[in-house]
């Protein structure tokens, strides 16, 4: 068994934070070798859910579960962390604008930031899924500057797996012979679902796939799939994408030599994106590191949907400059 590392999530309290929790003190996570001190935040009205969830965690007698924190204090969250899988976050009521959800959302992941910066291992893993996203995740890697910003990464693992399954289920294919997909840009209804580089079975889809079923089906159906869970089950999807961020951070600590989409800093990148977004490049994890994979070129026939994630995540920025 290794020694304990500490995670830290946020939202704990919250319906994503309960469909993860009790698979990564199972080791789904890190891996059944890796002991874990469990850090649980969360606003302090939501304390006493919080302790029912630590009640549980312990009569699960999990064998790798060496301790439970839980906690609204940030700096006790996230002393000496390795992993932060920043979830919580206020949702968006009716009749609210998206740039007042920023704003107000904007200012839980700017004090997270400082505290990341602050008291964490400077090795920290950083996973932010609470919406927005991937403006969060920005917000929260500024206030970090002792952090290298790649540690910080959004999540896109759920657009991506949606993907993989759509595929599979079009070409009626197990889901492991679906590869090379990209999801590109904002975890928004204007992110950018790739098919050009993909393969089923080997073969290139591009070559068996007709354009009107990928510009008026899929892209759709993956761009709204979040509104389509939300009408059938009267709530936001949880558990799947709880294992999104499972599958996310254990293959970025693990490894996947795979195609992954992941929400990380601009800056320097191939493909002609403006610096300094949080946007989603396709990626390749080994050795704990994730690379983007640079040798590609992106497929012209996108230009004018790349074009419109780019802007809604430059002014999505540029609305809370102030938090930078
Ligand atoms: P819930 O409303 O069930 O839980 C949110 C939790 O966050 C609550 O317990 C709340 O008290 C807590 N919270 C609020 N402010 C906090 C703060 N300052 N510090 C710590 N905790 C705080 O939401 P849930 O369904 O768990 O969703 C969480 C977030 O994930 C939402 O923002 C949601 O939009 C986002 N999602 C992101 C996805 C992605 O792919 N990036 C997909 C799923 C999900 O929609």
């Amino acid at each position: 068994m290794k020694k304990p590392v500490n995670v830290a999530i946020t939202g704990a309290a919250g319906n994503i934070a309960y469909s993860a929790i009790f698979r990564i003190a199972a080791g789904q996570m890190l891996g059944d070798q890796q002991s874990i001190n469990l850090k649980l935040i969360d606003i302090e009205p939501a304390m006493k859910v919080l302790n029912g969830v630590k009640f549980e965690l312990e009569d699960c007698a999990f064998p790798l579960l060496n301790s439970i924190t839980t906690t609204f204090d940030l700096k006790e969250g996230f002393d000496e962390c390795d992993y932060a899988l920043l979830i919580g976050a206020k949702p968006r009521i009716k009749g609210m604008e998206r740039k007042d959800l920023l704003k107000d959302n904007g200012k839980i992941f700017l004090p997270q930031g400082k505290a990341i910066n602050e008291v964490a291992n400077k090795k920290i893993k950083i996973l932010v899924v609470g919406n927005p996203a991937n403006t969060n995740a920005l917000i929260a890697m500024h206030n970090a500057p002792n952090i290298d910003p790649k540690q910080f990464t959004s999540m896109m693992r759920l657009d991506h797996d949606r993907s993989m399954a759509q595929v599979a289920n079009k070409y009626n294919v197990d889901i492991k012979e679906v590869k090379k997909i990209i999801v590109w840009g904002n975890h928004s209804n204007t992110q950018v679902p790739d098919l050009s580089k993909a393969e089923v079975s080997g073969k290139e889809i591009k070559d068996i796939m007709s354009t009107s079923w990928y510009k008026d089906d899929f892209i759709p159906r993956i761009q709204n799939r979040g509104a389509e869970i939300i009408e059938a089950r009267g709530s936001s999807s949880a558990a799947s994408a709880a294992n999104a961020v499972i599958m996310h951070m254990r293959d970025w600590v693990l490894g996947n030599n795979d195609w992954l989409s992941i929400g990380q800093i601009s800056n320097n990148n191939p493909f002609n994106i403006s610096d300094n977004l949080m946007f989603s490049f396709p990626s390749r994890c080994s050795n704990e590191v994730y690379e983007m994979i640079k040798d590609i070129e992106m497929s012209k026939t996108l230009d004018e949907y790349i074009k419109t994630t780019e802007k809604e995540l430059v002014q999505e920025r540029d609305s809370v400059l102030d938090l930078l």
